[in-house]
């Protein structure tokens, strides 16, 4: 539930969240300075960012009334944190300047909700066991084989021979949907994972995400696609966020469902998308967030398009951004929310049942 102080003080933290973030790390250096000698000439700038980002992050969470989404962010900060050999009372001790920052610019009910968060991930970070994320893809299962095979190749700087694990599964009877959803969905989960853990490079992640766009493709223009049934879909990723591959894959889905799909890619401006909607006469638009701060861009795109267009037209969210959080959406003003692509494609139906 969000309440009019919270709703404040996230503004106030977003409109003062680089003056918030130099003070909580000078105070930080200042009290610690084994994190300068750890971090050199870098310990400034990155240690002003990360809390800028704890900055936005405890904003959003408090707008959404929702403090676990801080907390669970903060707990995402620890994992990769000490994958990268960053001390664990590092992150506890910038936790606490934050808190120490925020007092001149928060007063009452506000201030006193922003501590409760803090505190909060404080000690959910204490508490947190330093097991590294295991594994999420199962050996036992082919389709899952299939993507840890495509991973070792691609990584290995074989793409053709990794695109050719895959499109070999589906010579062999593996449909072009389930390679989408069962293969290269999973494969990419697993990639962010290994990324989270310090485990492989951006650039092998970046291999792997080029290497996904490319395979994907392929397979949406192989695969069958039913007839078309006269209902069209707008898919965006909303400004700010540059993850496209999930709800990429969510538009080529609905194309095989029979929907005309269009498609307008990641970190869409948010006029743009109500334009969209009206000129393709859309019966649904689906719009993604990968980060909860992302939800103001969500959120003004959601009131942009019921400004310009009424409720003429369904919106449905989702997006790794609103895990943890499965009723927000209604508070977000759209009509329907779904975790994962299968679940997308249900609520799509049941929003814009076929004539
Ligand atoms: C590839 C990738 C990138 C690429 C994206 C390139 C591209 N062209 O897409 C790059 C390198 C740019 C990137 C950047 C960042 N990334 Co990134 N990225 C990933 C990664 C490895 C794969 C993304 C992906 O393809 N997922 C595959 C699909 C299956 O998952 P999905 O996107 O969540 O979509 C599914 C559902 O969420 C849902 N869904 C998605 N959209 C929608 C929309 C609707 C309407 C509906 C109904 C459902 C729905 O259905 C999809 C299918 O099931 C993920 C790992 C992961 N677990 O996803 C991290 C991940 C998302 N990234 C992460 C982070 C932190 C970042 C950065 C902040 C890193 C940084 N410090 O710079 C930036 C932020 C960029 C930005 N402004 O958005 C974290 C997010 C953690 C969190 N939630 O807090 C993740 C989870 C990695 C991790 N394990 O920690 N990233």
């Amino acid at each position: 539930m969000t309440t009019r102080p919270a709703i404040d003080a996230a503004r106030l933290l977003e409109q003062h969240s680089g003056d918030i973030a130099a003070a909580a790390t000078a105070a930080l250096l200042e009290k610690d300075p084994g994190i300068r000698s750890r971090f050199g000439d870098n310990a400034s700038p990155v240690w002003t960012e990360h809390l800028r980002q704890r900055a936005l992050e405890l904003s959003t969470a408090l707008a959404a009334g929702q403090a676990h989404l801080f907390v669970s962010r903060v707990n995402w900060s620890r994992t990769a944190m000490v994958a990268r050999k960053v001390e664990p009372g590092d992150l506890a001790a910038s936790l606490d300047s934050l808190r120490t920052a925020i007092q001149p610019y928060l007063s009452g009910d506000g201030l006193r909700l922003a501590i409760e968060s803090i505190d909060a991930a404080l000690v959910a970070i204490d508490r947190a066991a330093d097991d590294i994320e295991r594994c999420t893809l199962d050996a036992g299962l082919m389709t899952e084989r299939v993507a840890l095979r495509y991973i070792q190749a691609v990584i290995a700087g074989n793409a053709i021979p990794g695109m050719s694990i895959v499109l070999d599964a589906v010579d062999d009877g593996l449909s072009e949907r389930d390679a989408i959803l069962k293969v290269l969905l999973p494969a990419q989960r697993e990639v962010g994972r290994l990324w989270h853990i310090n485990e492989i490079s951006v650039a092998e992640e970046h291999m792997v995400t080029m290497t996904t766009q490319r395979l994907m493709a392929v397979l949406a223009s192989r695969g069958k696609h039913v007839p078309d049934r006269g209902r069209t879909a707008v898919a965006a990723a909303v400004a700010g966020n540059i993850h496209e591959i999930g709800i990429r894959a969510i538009a080529y889905l609905l194309e095989f469902d029979g929907w005309r799909t269009i498609y307008l890619g990641p970190d869409v401006p948010r006029s743009d998308v109500p334009a969209a909607i009206e000129c393709f006469e859309a019966d649904i638009v689906l719009l993604s967030l990968a980060l909860s701060a992302q939800l103001p861009n969500l959120q003004h795109t959601i009131e942009e398009i019921r400004a310009r267009l009424g409720n003429g037209v369904r919106i449905m969210v989702g997006g790794n951004g609103l895990n943890g959080a499965p009723d927000l959406w209604k508070d977000l003003g759209a009509d329907g929310y779904a975790e994962t692509a299968e679940a997308a494609l249900r609520v799509a139906d049941e929003l814009v049942p076929v004539d």
